[in-house]
């Protein structure tokens, strides 16, 4: 090789160092779990997009009890909660001065109240994080569709990112637009509004279909691909209509630009909002574990959505059930196993990057090294069932990594049945 191709190969390397994560993107893969709180007008009208022409007093909230969602996240084992402070109909549920469609006009505690206050003081109480989702679409705001509505947009962020309601971990871009052909157009000025936030709170995660800090899954089933790279390139794409195919976000881009890890979001319902109807149709343990394995246990965060009903509190029958989520978890993953097993437990040190693309996992059976199990990615965190094996010794062979695999520890599990 020429020296002058040699130097401009050593250059590129140096200056294309594989993608790693910031100090808060590994905080927040590593709280795993998350819940999501959809509550707002629709809460009461049972709609899932309301049309944003729905009276302030809709909102009505008989017996709020943030404290209560913040325990019931705790107990369950989430990091933090994440609300949903303007979905669609652009409803507020803090005085927004930029908006007339928020708590302040509305009649529910003669218009002083605000849940983000109420909720951010209740996690802080817990020991848990705060969150909130701000929709970029919005059906109320008469200057949706007009580029005085970015700015408009921005003093929304900066009305709930400086500083009033205390750290926020992450922030949601939603980004669903369902104005239709003959509907407002409006061209986001994403920059503007990125800028915003990180300048306000920069250590908080922000989400949308391409990041620029964590990515939608590429469904709402709450399942990420068993290749899961958390690197992406987003260079090209926006948010909504013009992200990178679902599959393409369910997978990651090896090779990809950016640190931009998967967030798997899933209701344990199946609406988003509460209705009452919906309350023999709560998910199962199965169907809970089913995800926590198919995100978590892919190398995603897992944001579940429990959503709060009519009297502002988290229904009985969720919490139980999600009780009920947490106690297969310990009773699982509490105990490391030691002579029989059926998970495996991988992990990389991402701190480094993401570097395995190809790994089989091998077991000490009667005097023998057996293949019990191969895939592709690992990441953070990589769950596998396999058939019950009788050992105590794993070894993971890893096939195929770019640059030096980098693994974390090995734990195997017993789950009965
Ligand atoms: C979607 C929204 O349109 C749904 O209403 C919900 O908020 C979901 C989490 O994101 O894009």
């Amino acid at each position: 090789m020429k020296k002058g191709i040699l130097l401009a190969l050593l250059l590129a390397i140096a200056c294309n160092p594989i993608p790693k994560p910031t100090r808060a993107q590994l905080k927040w893969q590593e709280m795993e779990m998350n819940m999501f709180c959809h509550f707002g007008p629709n809460t009461f009208s049972g709609a899932e997009w309301g049309s944003g022409k729905e009276a302030e007093d809709l909102f009505n909230p008989t017996d709020l009890d943030c404290r209560q969602w913040a325990a019931t996240a705790k107990a369950a084992g989430f990091g933090g909660i994440l609300i949903t402070a303007k979905h669609h109909d652009g409803f507020c549920l803090w005085p927004n001065p930029e908006s007339t469609h928020t708590v302040a006009q509305s009649s529910w505690r003669d218009g002083k109240g605000d849940v983000l206050k109420e909720l951010s003081d209740a996690c802080r109480e817990y020991g848990i994080k705060f969150g909130v989702y701000i929709s970029p679409w919005d059906r109320n705001d008469p200057r949706y569709g007009t580029p005085d509505y970015n700015q408009a947009y921005a003093r929304t962020l900066e009305s709930v990112h400086d500083g009033r309601y205390g750290d926020i971990f992450e922030h949601w871009f939603d980004g669903a637009c369902g104005e239709g052909p003959g509907g407002k157009r409006q061209e986001y000025d994403w920059s503007l509004f990125t800028g915003t936030v990180r300048r306000l709170q920069p250590s908080a995660i922000m989400f949308s279909d391409v990041g620029p800090d964590c990515r939608w899954v590429g469904n709402e089933r709450g399942y990420a691909g068993e290749t899961n790279w958390s690197t992406l390139s987003p260079e090209g794409f926006t948010p909504g209509a013009g992200a990178p195919p679902n599959d393409t976000l369910n997978c990651g881009n090896v090779h990809g630009t950016h640190w931009i890890p998967a967030e798997a979001d899933v209701s344990i319902r199946p609406g988003w909002f509460w209705k009452e109807s919906e309350t023999p149709k709560i998910k199962s343990v199965d169907q809970l574990m089913d995800i926590y394995f198919g995100s978590v246990g892919r190398n995603a965060v897992l944001l579940l959505n429990v959503p709060p009903d009519t009297r502002g509190r988290i229904p009985e029958a969720d919490s139980i059930r999600l009780m009920e989520f947490k106690a297969r978890r310990d009773s699982i993953f509490g105990k490391e196993a030691t002579d029989r097993f059926n998970i495996v437990c991988l992990r990389e040190d991402i701190s480094r990057g993401q570097r395995v693309a190809e790994f089989a996992v091998d077991a000490f059976v009667q005097g023998e090294w057996t293949e019990i199990a191969q895939g592709t990615t690992i990441g953070y965190k990589r769950l596998i069932k396999v058939p019950t094996v009788n050992s105590d010794k794993v070894r993971v062979r890893v096939i195929k990594s770019f640059g030096k695999p980098r693994l974390g520890k090995t734990s195997i599990y017993y789950a009965q049945d």
